[in-house]
């Protein structure tokens, strides 16, 4: 009996720190509803990859900030996740909010941050791993 209640705790630990983790189909077809251009949708799918394996509960923790969800955006300038010194929260939106199914909110954010940087290019991973590659395979067969 205890090994089977140690199991069944085990199994509700490993399940709550699971978060959803979406396909590239999913994500697509996301992407596509929420204003995406077709021509730029592997580069975004590519960004999710590289960021979080498309898995929307991930958090970073970091010297002085987290960043968080999908696209891995950081509490120090673009969320307020309520213990980052001097955030600016410049898309006025909770860090939590990065977390939940709903990535209407973190596309919006993402737009924002692309729109006030250098694109795709804010993000580090993306530059190393999709800049100036074939990233067909991230919208095949989607
Ligand atoms: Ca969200």
């Amino acid at each position: 009996m205890k090994v089977i209640l140690c199991l069944a705790f085990l199994l509700c630990l490993h399940l709550g720190s699971e978060g959803k983790t979406f396909t590239k189909c999913e994500l697509t077809r996301i992407f596509k509803e929420n204003g995406i251009y077709d021509r730029d949708l592997d580069s975004w799918i590519c960004l999710a990859y590289h960021e979080s394996r498309y898995n929307n509960e991930l958090v970073n923790r970091y010297t002085t900030s987290q960043s968080y969800g999908i696209f891995q955006i950081d509490s120090q300038l673009w969320c307020d996740d309520g213990m980052t010194p001097g955030a600016e929260n410049i898309c006025r939106m909770s860090c939590q909010s990065l977390q939940d199914d709903n990535l209407e909110d973190d596309i919006e954010c993402a737009k924002r941050i692309m729109i006030s940087s250098n694109g795709l290019s804010s993000w580090l991973n993306w530059r190393e791993n999709c800049m100036r590659r074939d990233l067909r395979r991230f919208t095949a067969r989607c």
